[in-house]
Parts: C-alpha cells; sequence; structure tokens
C-alpha cells in the first residue's frame, strides 16, 4: 500500500504543553522503516506549519482557547490532505486531537465517511458545554456541524454524520456532553462494554454498522490506551485498553479490508517515559496496515 505520513505540531488544543512534539516522537520511534518493513511505500509529507503558544499573549478568545491559530493549522492540514492522489492511506500525526477537524475532513474528501474515535474521552463538546475551553475535548461535535462557525467552516459544507461515528475506550464524559452524544445517537463502546463484551464482538459490530462505507477513518487517541501502558498523554485516565486489547482491535479492522486513513494523536513526549508511547502508537499503526504474526 502507498502510505502518507503527516505531522501537525499542535499543543494549542490541549490544557498541557508538550503535545506538539509527538509527531517528532513518532518519527524517532521509526514509524517509516516499520510501515515499510510491513512491506508498504512510505512518504514522509513533513509538517503542517502550526504557530507556537508562546508567541501569543491572549490566550482567551470567546470560551475558546487559540481558536484562530487552530483553525488556520486545521485549514492547512485539510489543504493538503485534499491534493493527495486518491487511493494512498494518510496517517495524520498530532499534535493533541484538534487537529482532527482538519484531518478527517481532509481523508474523507467530500465523501461519506465512517469515524472510528478510540479515545478516553468522546471529545464531543461546543464551545458552550466545555468546562474548559480546550478545543482537543471538542473535534467530534465540530465534525457533525455543531459549534463554533469559524472551526465549522474549515471542511466547507462536509459533515460526518453522527450516525457514522463508533466510540472506542471511552470513560471520561463531561456532564453537558453526555447529554449532546445521546441527543446525536452517537455509538459509544465505554470500557464497561469492552469488559462485558469482548473487543472481537466490538469491532464486528462496528464493521457491521460502517462497512457500507467506501471510507472509514480510525482516529486514535493515545490515551484510549491504559496509562500504564501509554503514560506520555496529557489527560491520562485509569482502566483504559490493554496492550492486545487495542492490537486486536487494529487487527480486526485490518481483516476488513475498509480502514482508509488514520490519526495518531495526543502523544506528550514531555510527559512519556523513554518514548514508549509513541513506540506503542507505532506498532498501533503497524497492525492496522496488516502486521501478521504469521
Ligand atoms: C475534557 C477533556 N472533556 C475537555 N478532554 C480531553 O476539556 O473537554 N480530550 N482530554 O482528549
Ligand atoms: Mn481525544
Ligand atoms: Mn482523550
Ligand atoms: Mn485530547
Amino acid at each position: 500500500m502507498e502510505v502518507a505520513i503527516l505531522g501537525i505540531p499542535m499543543d494549542l488544543g490541549a490544557g498541557r504543553r508538550g503535545v506538539d512534539m509527538g509527531a517528532s516522537a513518532l518519527r524517532n520511534a521509526r514509524i517509516k522503516q516499520h510501515l515499510q518493513d510491513l512491506g508498504h511505500s512510505v512518504t514522509d509529507l513533513g509538517n503542517i506549519a502550526v504557530e507556537i503558544a508562546d508567541t501569543f499573549n491572549v490566550l482567551e478568545q470567546s470560551g475558546m482557547v487559540f481558536l484562530d491559530p487552530i483553525y488556520d493549522a486545521c485549514k492547512r492540514t485539510y489543504d493538503t490532505l485534499m491534493q493527495l492522489p486518491e487511493g494512498v492511506f494518510p496517517i495524520c500525526m498530532g499534535g493533541d486531537h484538534s487537529v482532527s477537524m482538519g484531518t478527517v475532513a481532509g481523508c474523507a474528501r467530500g465523501e461519506r465517511t465512517g469515524l472510528i474515535w478510540v479515545d478516553a474521552h468522546t471529545d464531543f463538546n461546543t464551545p458552550e458545554t466545555s468546562p474548559t475551553g480546550n478545543i482537543h475535548g471538542m473535534p467530534v461535535a465540530h465534525l457533525c456541524g455543531i459549534g463554533h462557525e469559524k472551526l465549522l467552516s474549515i471542511a466547507g459544507e462536509w459533515q460526518i454524520r453522527p450516525e457514522d461515528i463508533v466510540m472506542i475506550g471511552i470513560r471520561s464524559v463531561d456532564i453537558e456532553e453526555r447529554r449532546l452524544i445521546k441527543e446525536h445517537g452517537i455509538t459509544v463502546y465505554t470500557m464497561r462494554e469492552v469488559d462485558e463484551k469482548g473487543i472481537s464482538r466490538i469491532a464486528a459490530e462496528t464493521m457491521k454498522k460502517l462497512g457500507h462505507l467506501n471510507r472509514i477513518h480510525v482516529s486514535f487517541d493515545a490515551d484510549g490506551l491504559d496509562p500504564t501502558l501509554a503514560p506520555g498523554v496529557g489527560t491520562p485516565v485509569e482502566g483504559g485498553l490493554t496492550y492486545r486489547e487495542a492490537h486486536l482491535l487494529m487487527e480486526l479492522f485490518a481483516d476488513s479490508g475498509k480502514v482508509t486513513s488514520m490519526d495518531i494523536v495526543e502523544v506528550n513526549p514531555i510527559l512519556d517515559e523513554k518514548n514508549r508511547t509513541a513506540q506503542v502508537m507505532v506498532e498501533m499503526a503497524g497492525s492496522l496496515l496488516g502486521k501478521r504474526i504469521l
């Protein structure tokens, strides 16, 4: 397969600094070589230009922290991905999860697309419901067309349909966010469902729901994993996906042959231990791109 990797060194959407170095950490963990060893042809597109938090003195912009520079970086990400030739598999390396307003839209290319959100959080806040004002807690709402007008304009008219979203690994949802998730009928597999059903049934149900679509994007927040496995994240939550649950999920998605693009986000090397969070996320990409033991 033709794979393109793209860095978006963004930490403007998160509450803690350092996640802008996530793409560097993934390159340092040899993401390109790992995927090449699986037989893929990999092009590194380099990084999207993102402004640096320290150069701003006004932090608060209408209850949304760093709204304007986040819009600019997401727009540039969207435009870059839209220019990729058809058939290339993009892997977008954050950066905090606000980048996905550009990556998901850019990978979808205006076509109806399924979105699999692997995360501890549902990221479905709006400027009105957000307890923090941090935009990394808002990308899914904006992808569904709900939220701030400026961020909704990144991809023009195009939106993800709420019925085409499946979230897995969820264990932290804000009160108002919970209401929105229910109101919009988002399919959510919390950690309780992972425990009760097992990951293979969840993968099968996900593909039953989304498999009819021509494009499926997997957006993988490193904090979906258990923090003992992935300590390098800004908002760790106990009780996440285990090493094998996460790999099996990626392996089963690979078997479906339906996934067309991926994000790896929220890897924060400042908070990490010897880059192990980046390393495990590189392995996740390998499993999603068809790594087999035998
Ligand atoms: C929280 C935290 N729900 C917020 N969100 C995080 O700020 O909206 N998302 N950490 O990854
Ligand atoms: Mn997230
Ligand atoms: Mn998260
Ligand atoms: Mn986040």
